[in-house]
């Protein structure tokens, strides 16, 4: 069973009791959900000690549905209210437009259970006879269902599954059955989304070893099982495959199963013009093996510097290595500081002690408090009066020294691109990141203008979360990212990259096209909206070095001052 199990059943409820028109209730499952879903643990250890109700929105009638599941993989109420509503909602949470009264509307008038069925009724025409939908709400419809299908493929974003992944091979580590373990593939890429985990091993007992790894308990079920590959499925809804090779390929299996395909390929096609073989085994000359123990043995062989997995998607790493320009990228270790986090203010989770601290105690030497602007109702945002008062908060808790407080906002950029706070207020900001959530069905010529008119106010440090695609569930903003990249030159303006896992924005191409332009700086956030987040600036770092970001193209490497004196 995993957090995520717990916490989608947890939404069900939710959905439901909302249709049976509770109060209160649909809001607490769904805080109880959100903080599972995010947890850094698994929730039976919670469980165990008898710690469920200390985490957040997780009271006791909540804490004991979730014992009921750990003990029985069942919640009474919900296979009650399912009887009642026997409706796929976990798929119907992931379409647009689709909330709780609507999909009972359509179960109720059309039948409609599942996402097949929805189509149905969409194919059919069905949707448009309905009251309250119509014929736009139809097309609609027909709409978010192909993107849902387009997103649906099984990826699921990398900062969700990291540390399950790490957790898989430490503890293949200690085993004892185990000589080397290594994660491969897009996990070691450091890709934004994760198809399936790809383990490396070599082990002198290789048949304790695949027993070991295929009774792991997040093991749901053995695709295959053999001596040198081993493929599972596991409760998050991944697979898992697993390899064991001899030490001597070590390194070339290394290689190859990181990936990627297209850097394999044109890898194995350098080999072949140096008189050369390259596979998983090694570089072969003949029958003898040039190179396998170590990756940098391989690169080396073929005439290349060993680079960061992060970079090899044959995106130009490969000639850049020919010719000895691989960039030095940011290294994981100079980031200094997190440009974007949120407090209980707006709609973070804590106090601002409470996330000044644990960052402190994460190593960082310095936050930017970037909470919701008054616009953003949904979030809670804070007009300049309570701004002001925050701010006097944080000046207070600077005097104590230790880790920096920035006083920042997340800045509402409005329909027509002004800003949502006046400029009296914004010049006692330290760090004003404007973003786009609201309104915005609107051609891609007027959103790009609305985004240019607020990187030309002036009035801004860096643009949040560029793209504003959530991973799974909406597409990238149709911008057009060449003015955008003109004006931030132009201004000053830097370009943030998002590492909370469903944004992971801006994604590491257009960080890559952007750094190409020339003259543009970013600057890295977390998103945090709780203490577990803040590990995500890990996941920004990594797109930075995805996009060949050297630690001059990012701000985090700087000290607080040198952030300081960014503000314009
Ligand atoms: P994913 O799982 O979709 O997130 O992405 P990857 O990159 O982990 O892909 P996966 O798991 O299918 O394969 C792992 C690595 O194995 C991949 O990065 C490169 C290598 N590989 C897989 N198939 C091929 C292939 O047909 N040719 C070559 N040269 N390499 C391959
Ligand atoms: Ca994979
Ligand atoms: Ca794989």
């Amino acid at each position: 069973m995993s957090n995520q199990e717990i916490a989608e059943r947890l939404y069900d409820i939710a959905d439901m009791l909302e249709i049976e028109g509770v109060q209160w209730e649909p809001r607490a499952y769904r805080t109880a959900a959100m903080t599972i879903s995010t947890l850094n643990t698994d929730i039976t250890i919670f469980y165990n000690e008898g710690k469920l109700t200390e985490l957040e929105g997780v009271g006791k009638s909540i804490a004991k549905s979730v014992e009921e599941y750990i003990k029985t993989g069942k919640i009474s109420k919900y296979e009650k209210l399912k009887k009642k509503y026997p409706v796929d909602f976990e798929a119907f949470r992931r379409i647009r437009g689709l909330g709780p009264k609507r999909i009972y509307t359509l179960y109720k008038k059309l039948g409609v259970k599942d996402v097949d069925g929805l189509k149905a009724a969409v194919d059919g025409h069905k949707i448009r006879e309905l009251d309250g939908f119509g014929e736009k709400s139809e097309e609609e419809m027909d709409k978010n269902l192909k993107t849902f299908s387009r997103l649906k493929e099984n990826r699921k974003p990398l900062g969700f599954v990291m540390d399950y992944a790490e957790n898989i091979v430490s503890r293949l580590r200690s085993s004892g059955f185990f000589d080397t373990v290594e994660l491969a593939g897009s996990v070691r890429r450091m890709k934004d989304t994760v198809g399936d985990f790809d383990i490396l091993t070599a082990s002198y007992e290789p048949e304790k070893a695949v027993d070991f790894f295929s009774r792991l308990k997040e093991v749901r079920g053995i695709v295959v099982k053999g001596p040198t590959k081993t493929t599972v499925d596991l409760d998050i809804g991944l697979s898992c495959d697993m390899r064991v090779v001899e030490k001597a390929s070590f390194g070339s299996a290394l290689q190859y199963f990181t990936g990627n395909k297209d850097h394999n390929i044109k890898l194995r096609k350098i080999a072949i013009s140096k008189g050369f073989k390259l596979n998983e085994y090694g570089v072969f000359r003949g029958k003898k093996q040039v190179a396998g123990s170590t990756e940098a043995e391989v690169y080396k062989s073929l005439g290349l510097e060993v680079m960061p997995p992060e970079l090899r998607e044959n995106m130009g790493e490969i000639e850049a290595s020919q010719k000895h320009r691989l960039p030095k990228v940011v290294d994981y270790a100079e980031i200094r500081g997190d440009l974007h986090v949120h407090t209980k203010d707006s709609d973070g989770a804590n106090t601002l002690e409470e996330i000044a601290s644990a960052a402190e105690r994460l190593g960082r030497k310095y936050i930017a408090l970037t909470n919701h602007s008054v616009g953003l109702r949904i979030a809670n945002g804070l007009d300049a009066a309570r701004f002001a008062a925050l701010n006097k908060k944080i000046d207070k808790f600077n005097e104590s020294g230790g880790i920096r407080v920035l006083k920042g906002v997340e800045l509402e950029i409005l329909k027509d691109g002004s800003l949502d706070l006046p400029g009296s207020i914004l010049k006692d900001l330290d760090f004003v990141v404007g973003a786009l959530h609201q309104n915005l069905k609107m051609s891609p010529r007027d959103l790009t203008d609305r985004l240019l008119r607020a990187i030309n106010s002036g009035m801004i440090t860096a643009v949040a979360h560029p793209t504003d695609r959530i991973i799974g569930e909406r597409e990238a903003l149709p911008l057009d990212f060449d003015r955008i990249f003109d004006a931030c030159e132009k201004n000053g303006v830097l370009l943030e990259i998002d590492g909370f896992p469903s944004r992971s924005d801006l994604p590491f191409d257009l960080v890559k096209k952007a750094k190409e332009h020339g003259g543009i700086r970013f600057s890295l956030g977390s998103d945090s909206h709780r203490l577990e987040h803040l590990k995500f600036i890990r996941l920004a770092t990594a797109i930075a070095r995805r996009g060949w970001l050297t630690k001059d193209d990012v701000v985090n490497t700087l000290d607080y001052k040198g952030v300081l004196k960014l503000k314009r």
